[in-house]
């Protein structure tokens, strides 16, 4: 019997730089809100959701939760370089079912601890940190269920990216992914064979066939002048691109612009001007003082952030299907307060 006569297609792994998404670095005061008044002691730290962006903005979140919603049954797996299960301000929220180790060839996504590995767990952080304890903040889907699926610590191939996009469709309703191609201006890369499938897989059959949720950090390749249409996954039509805005209400330094970019959300900007993003941090120590930062950043930042509010709308109506949440994006965002940059136009 031949066993390679039954192979009908195959292909050569090849290992493709995915860095993570993020800017640079922040400082500055806190402000008041339409939000309720948490106990966490970090909450006064979260500008974008208290109220303390220019012109006593934030993203909205606060009536959201005052209906009631916070995420509840709703499941989020951040694709990065782990999370932290036992974090005290994610355990409470933390699927396994919703996590995986790719790199580590085992169910648990704990990230290797070498202080470079923080990333997938504060993107974890900002979609589903635990509310009303003394721990860091909150996050905006606060009850939702958060995972991770380990993937960004080893070698990244299309095997292993379309294995993270095609983990466990049938319970995750949201992917979050910070990060992709070199964002260095002169990179045209996007998803192989395997993840295209995968992506397809996931709107087609995922969440009963609703479609899974995919939200992209659009990059921050700002600084080359690299365009985030040139990332085959920023500008895949089955992803939710994020870009960002600054406290101060502007782009960032680290900003692409780019017409597949649906929507901004509030993160890092101008050092010593603009704060950055608060959230969980990985320490596998668990001392008290270093399980928080106040340093998140780049559009690393923002994708989560997006996510969590996906999660609120998916708890308001769980019919919602991938292109629904994509149409209401695009009929919910507000560019006004983003004006006073330029070069806003309508298209078609
Ligand atoms: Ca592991
Ligand atoms: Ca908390
Ligand atoms: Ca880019």
């Amino acid at each position: 019997m031949c066993i390679v006569c039954q192979v009908r297609w195959m292909v050569q792994q090849r290992e493709l730089r995915r860095p993570k998404r993020e800017g640079g670095v922040l400082r500055h005061a806190p402000r008041q809100s339409s939000a309720p008044a948490f106990p966490d002691p970090l909450f006064k730290e979260q500008w974008y959701l208290n109220g303390g962006a220019a012109d006593g903005l934030d993203m909205n979140v606060g009536y959201a939760w005052r209906k009631g919603y916070t995420g509840k049954g709703i499941v989020i797996t951040i694709l990065d370089d782990g999370i932290q299960p036992n974090h005290p301000d994610l355990a409470q929220n933390y699927d396994p079912a919703a996590s995986t180790d790719i790199n580590g060839n085992d169910t648990d996504p704990t990230p290797q601890d070498n202080g470079d590995n923080k990333h997938g767990t504060r993107c974890a952080g900002e979609v589903a940190a635990v509310a009303y304890n003394r721990y860091c903040g909150v996050g905006i889907a606060y009850n939702a269920s958060i995972g991770g699926v380990r993937m960004l610590d080893g070698l990244v191939n299309d095997a292993v990216e379309a294995q993270a996009l095609s983990f466990n469709p049938h319970h995750i309703d949201i992917y979050s992914a910070s990060w992709g191609p070199e964002d260095d201006g002169k990179t045209v890369d996007g998803p192989g064979p395997l993840a295209r499938r995968a992506f397809i897989n996931g709107v087609t059959n995922g969440r009963g066939g609703k479609g899974s949720i995919f939200i992209w950090a659009s990059g921050n390749g700002g600084r080359h002048t690299d365009s985030c249409n040139c990332d085959g996954y920023a500008n895949s039509i089955f992803t939710i691109s994020i870009s960002s805005a600054t406290q101060g209400g502007y782009k960032p330094w680290y900003l692409e612009e780019c017409s597949s970019t649906l929507a901004s959300t509030y993160s890092s900007g101008t050092p010593g001007k603009d704060k950055s993003v608060a959230t969980v941090d990985m320490d596998v120590q668990l001392r008290p003082d270093h399980i928080c930062t106040v340093d998140h950043t780049g559009t690393s930042a923002s994708a989560p952030l997006a996510a969590g509010m996906c999660a609120l709308a998916l708890e308001a109506n769980s019919h919602l299907t991938w292109r629904d949440m994509q149409h209401l994006i695009v009929m919910t965002s507000r560019s006004q307060p983003l004006e006073k940059e330029e070069g806003w136009i309508v298209n078609g």
